[in-house]
């Protein structure tokens, strides 16, 4: 029985209702997009699936999932009054505090009398005629806007592998993605885990705690740095509120969105003592952070080694069998796949009731009625917990029928690998927005962030299509060609592209192999997108357009007009194409 986490609510289908605007989604992206449409006197309808705000937030409801972006930055920036009036409890916020936040944007802005929830977007169709998005959804609203803009997120589509025998199983199987609100009580029980990412991650040691038995199934062993989560305390939080300003623009001139001291020089030029006293610093401090102990980590792999070698050391250190820390141990690029933040994860391998079953070399072969079968041995099990991850990036555009000019879809479209023009909008399909799509630096960077830059702009875009009069805004395709071929040229310079992970699509069989997200730097990113705005749109065609001439007005976009780090991101760097993103 696989479980789903859905309730739905009555809902009074809208039937040749006009806005200016659609948005697909109320997560975060979703959310800020709304405020500032309405900012600009846009009418605007939200679409949601689920039946509460947070997106990502809102579905992840699975034990131990909080941000592993220290939670004073993974916030909204754009209202100082926020950053002052809302208190993070810990450095690193658990999802029902997140989401309490995200209910909160929704109130103190007064979103949700724009937002139908409950209600999955189908299809969404361009009148070429009428230059506006036909958007349908699965309650029977058939929508029309000038504008589509897809804020569906980059991990919201769930892979859930198609195992043999799933249906013979008869206990629940449950995916952290779409995670019962109700909670799931494992007490007593011999629970299985699939999967060893972030999710498993962070819900393995809280599992372990009820579980009778837990085995962990580990198809590619992990890193994970400790996160040293802690409350933060009154004192601490006026500090860092006092300077509030200063740490959200230093943060936007950072080549991952977000602030930690980083230390450029390179790991290969210390000595090996000098070394070991750096990671132990880095170590100690904890998180994503560990990645800027040397700045070049991520671009040669005898750097990388030594990083790796390291991590090693403490995982042997915190498992007490060595067989299982020998299959604990990666032997991939360190922090390749996205790097992991966990808190007593390869300890809980110490525990008698956890159990770490390699499927590596010999898959899994099936579920039975009673467990998973690897290798011809059958793993009793009452229930499953697929940690498998997410179809990213283009999962959730693939859900929905997407319809361009001349009948092209989306999904035909983008068959060989996503195809977008900075991320945002895709030829043969305008006036059609992403908010965080494939080929901007998105997953790379603090996603509040990302999404807020990519909102910023988009409202000024827009704001701009009105002041001259345009009915349609579409990139060039030589542009978007171009814009391709460079996010797939800076991503080999990095280490990151060398590895099978969802960045490339190939976690899940038959995707086609792209480096999906832009990993030439958070603020070189912001400086294109800025150039492209004060050009006129350049790379852009506007259709209708009685001033094309006219500069746009900047409304929103100022806050990222910010002076790149030049102690992270030097010239040197940016020439050599090697910014280091972590
Ligand atoms: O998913 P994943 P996730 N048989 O794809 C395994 C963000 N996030 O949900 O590595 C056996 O990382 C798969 O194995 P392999 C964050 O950006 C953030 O954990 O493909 N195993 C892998 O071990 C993160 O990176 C937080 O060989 C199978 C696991 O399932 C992203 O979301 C918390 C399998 C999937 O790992 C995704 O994380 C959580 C199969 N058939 C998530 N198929 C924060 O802390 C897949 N696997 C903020």
């Amino acid at each position: 029985m696989i479980v789903d986490a859905t309730t739905r609510r009555a809902h009074a289908a809208e039937v040749r209702a006009v806005f200016d605007a659609v948005v697909v989604g109320a997560g975060f992206a979703g959310m800020y997009m709304l405020h500032r449409l309405r900012g600009l006197g846009f009418s605007a309808r939200v679409f949601e699936a689920g039946n509460g705000v947070g997106g990502t937030w809102y579905w992840n409801r699975y034990p131990g999932a909080r941000c592993d972006v220290e939670s004073l930055q993974y916030s909204f920036s754009f209202s100082e009054e926020l950053d002052q009036e809302w208190n993070w409890s810990e450095k690193y916020a658990p999802q029902p505090e997140i989401l309490s936040y995200a209910n909160h944007i929704a109130d103190r802005f007064d979103l949700r009398r724009d937002i139908v929830f409950d209600t999955r977007v189908t299809s969404a169709t361009f009148d070429e005629e009428a230059k506006c998005w036909l958007t349908e959804t699965d309650r029977g609203d058939r929508v029309a806007a000038k504008f589509l803009i897809m804020a569906v997120g980059c991990l919201s589509a769930p892979n859930r592998p198609n195992f043999a025998g799933l249906e013979d199983f008869r206990g629940p199987i449950y995916h952290t993605g779409q995670w019962p609100h109700e909670g799931v009580d494992f007490t007593g029980l011999r629970v299985g885990v699939i999967g060893t990412g972030s999710s498993a991650i962070q819900s393995i040691p809280i599992i372990a705690r009820e579980a009778a038995a837990l085995t962990v199934f580990q198809r590619t062993a992990t890193w994970s740095v400790p996160a040293w989560n802690e409350k933060l305390t009154p004192e601490y939080l006026r500090a860092a509120k006092a300077d509030y300003p200063a740490l959200r623009a230093k943060a936007r001139g950072r080549p991952t969105g977000f602030y930690f001291p980083f230390n450029t020089e390179p790991a290969l030029e210390a000595s090996q003592e000098d070394r070991e006293k750096q990671y132990e610093q880095a170590w100690a401090r904890g998180g994503l952070p560990f990645l800027g102990a040397y700045g070049d980590l991520l671009f040669e792999k005898a750097a990388n080694d030594t990083a790796a070698e390291f991590a090693r050391r403490k995982i042997r250190s915190l498992v007490k069998d060595p067989v299982t820390a020998d299959l604990l141990c990666p032997d991939n690029v360190f922090g390749c796949k996205r790097l992991c933040v966990d808190t007593g994860y390869f300890e809980t391998y110490n525990l008698p009731h956890v159990k770490l079953v390699d499927v590596s070399r010999t898959p899994i072969e099936r579920f039975t009625a009673d467990g998973i079968e690897v290798d011809g041995v059958e793993y009793p099990l009452d229930a499953v917990v697929c940690a498998t991850g997410f179809a990213a990036m283009t999962g959730s555009f693939d859900k929905i029928r997407i319809t361009g000019r001349n009948g092209l879809t989306l999904s035909e479209k983008w068959r060989a690998g996503p195809r977008a023009y900075l991320g945002i909008a895709s030829v043969g399909f305008p006036n059609l927005f992403m908010i965080t799509g494939p080929g901007s630096p998105s997953v790379l960077a603090s996603m509040i962030q990302a999404i807020e830059q990519h909102v910023d702009w988009l409202a000024d875009c827009l704001a701009h299509m009105r002041d001259v009069g345009a009915t349609t805004i579409e990139p060039v395709l030589k542009d978007e060609d171009a814009w391709v071929e460079h996010v797939n040229d800076v991503s080999t310079v990095s280490l990151r592209s060398t590895c099978s992970s969802w960045y490339v699509g190939t976690n899940i069989p038959g995707r086609p192999r792209v480096f999906m997200p832009y990993i030439g730097g958070f603020p070189i990113y912001v400086q294109k997108c800025n150039e492209v705005m004060s050009g006129g749109f350049d790379g852009f065609v506007l259709e209708g357009a009685q001033d094309s001439n006219a500069a746009p007005q900047v409304r929103y976009t100022e806050r990222w007009r910010v002076p790149i780090d030049i102690e992270v991101i030097s010239p040197a760097a940016v020439a050599a194409r090697r910014v280091p993103v972590v």
